[in-house]
């Protein structure tokens, strides 16, 4: 929706005011779907712009042309003014329909841009423009099924939108914008205060949320159950090994970001053992983006127990990049940890780092030389030793499941439960039912003497609770 300043902003209604050359700053309900589009994506200097690419290929957003400029970033235009100027020209040019530029409406910048640069651009071509962020949030728009999801967007962008709306009030103010003077920045005032109002309610919807999310996780814990989240960089294959190990249907795609809240499902055949599917993690996120995620990060990332996932199979530099940045946005951006470079493991509180395990996924596509690589950089990272597994071939897999059930529970018990004595008591089975309540029972055997042995695995606490109630019937072997 693009609509020309001057529009009136209708109360309740769809009928928002889009301000003219903003980069884009749509107000109201913003598009969800931009497959078919076409784009000019612009690039500073030598960047990588494979990340970005596929960002944008998520969306179905075909990049026609890439042009590159080097040299010093404009601070007003991101590219100098008389290639802006450039651009625009071939923009108003291309009137034949053979040019290939002809179905382009939409400019990519490849960098987290300043709101002045965004203004910048957007005025000097005069179609919606895109930074980084503002492509980031189009995606998660576009992929937010749940009313969660929507919510923390919806905040994410208007405070996006804020920044830049500020921009212009300020450009009018001192006279830096041609044109509307103080009518411009009055109006502009007002959407601000609109923006500022709707942020408050969003917030306080998403307060509640958390606080309930927060009421639940401590009635799930009090109940004896134990929570895994899984934690990584975007597309690390989280969802697939929430599927795998809990059997419950998450979408998972080959696509950034499929995930936008937090799932929880329990493990198979491990009733006791809870599991967080979450968001992913992404380089050079704005943190105030990051913020209105936090509640659907806190729900998997405050767990027992936290795998951090990294695809093996990704070129060994980009492992580490995402490796790099899951680590600081758990350990600094999350849980507030000082980080020392140079020795990342030490640095951090030990008794957080004894909640993670890393896991190195998609191992059936890696090389043995990857996998090699992959070890070595988890290890100069000072995370955990990984686990190398595959959500695909299975490989891996069981010894994920023991280590996570070692970690919760400690070594797994072995439980003689004794026959009914002589003056009587109850059956066999129920000592068996009650075991069955309080752990997970790996192993069973009955032996001739009417003994019933079992191998589980038992938090402490519980084990304590489970022999104090159990009238001498039940030993430890
Ligand atoms: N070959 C192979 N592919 C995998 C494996 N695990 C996941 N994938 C693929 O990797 C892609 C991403 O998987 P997801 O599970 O959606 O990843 P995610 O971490 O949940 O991604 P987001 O929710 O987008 O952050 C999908 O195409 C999966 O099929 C695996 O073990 N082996
Ligand atoms: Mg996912």
């Amino acid at each position: 929706m693009r609509m020309t300043r001057g529009s009136t902003m209708a109360k309740g209604s769809e009928e928002f005011p889009v301000l003219a050359g903003t980069g884009g700053v749509a107000l109201g309900e913003a598009r969800t779907n931009h497959a078919g589009r076409k784009a000019i994506l612009l690039v500073r200097g030598e960047d990588d712009t494979l990340e970005f690419a596929t960002l944008v290929a998520t969306m179905g957003i075909t990049i026609v042309e890439t042009l590159h400029q080097s040299g010093p970033i404009d601070p007003r235009g991101y590219f100098g003014k008389g290639r802006l100027q450039d651009l625009a020209d071939e923009l108003t040019s291309r009137t034949v329909s053979s040019h290939p530029w002809q179905q382009v409406d939409l400019i990519l910048m490849h960098t987290n841009a300043s709101p002045r640069q965004l203004v910048g651009v957007s005025e000097a071509v005069g179609v919606e423009v895109w930074d980084r962020v503002r492509l980031l949030l189009s995606l998660f728009t576009s992929h937010a099924s749940s009313l969660e999801a929507r919510t923390q967007v919806r905040i994410a962008r208007m405070q996006s939108d804020r920044t830049v709306l500020r921009e212009l009030a300020n450009q009018e103010t001192t006279g830096e914008r041609a044109g509307y003077g103080g009518a411009g920045s009055t109006a502009l005032q007002a959407i601000i205060d609109n923006m500022n109002r709707e942020l408050l309610h969003l917030r306080k919807r998403q307060k509640k949320h958390a606080i309930a999310q927060s009421e639940r996780r401590k009635q799930r814990s009090r109940g004896g159950a134990m929570t895994v989240g899984l934690a990584g960089y975007t597309n690390a294959g989280k969802s697939s090994l929430f599927l795998s190990l809990s059997g419950k249907e998450v979408l998972v795609k080959d696509k950034l970001f499929s995930t936008l809240e937090t799932t929880i499902g329990r493990m198979e055949a491990s009733p006791r053992v809870l599991l967080a599917d979450t968001i992913g993690f992404i380089d050079h996120l704005p943190s105030s983006t990051l913020d209105a995620f936090r509640a659907t990060l806190a729900e998997a990332l405050e767990s027992d127990l936290l795998l951090i996932l990294a695809d093996v199979s990704d070129h060994p530099e980009e492992l580490e990049r995402k490796l790099f940045t899951s680590r600081n946005e758990v350990f600094t951006r999350f849980y507030g940890e000082e980080i020392d470079e140079e020795f990342p493991w030490q640095s951090v509180d030990s008794s957080v780092v004894h909640h993670v395990l890393t896991v190195l996924t998609k191992c059936d596509q890696a090389t043995d030389e990857q996998k090699e690589e992959g070890i070595a950089t988890v290890a100069a990272l000072g995370l955990p030793e990984p686990i190398l597994i595959s959500s695909h071939s299975g490989e891996g897999m069981q010894k994920l499941k023991d280590t996570i059930l070692l970690h919760l529970f400690g070594p797994p018990r072995d439980l003689l439960l004794l026959p009914v004595p002589a003056e009587g008591g109850r059956a066999v089975e129920g000592l068996v039912s009650d075991v069955y309540d309080a752990g997970l029972v790996a192993k069973r055997t009955n032996h001739d003497d009417g003994i019933v042995e079992l191998r589980v695995w038992i938090h402490e606490h519980a084990l304590a609770r489970l022999l104090s109630h159990s009238r001498h019937r039940i030993e430890v072997k």
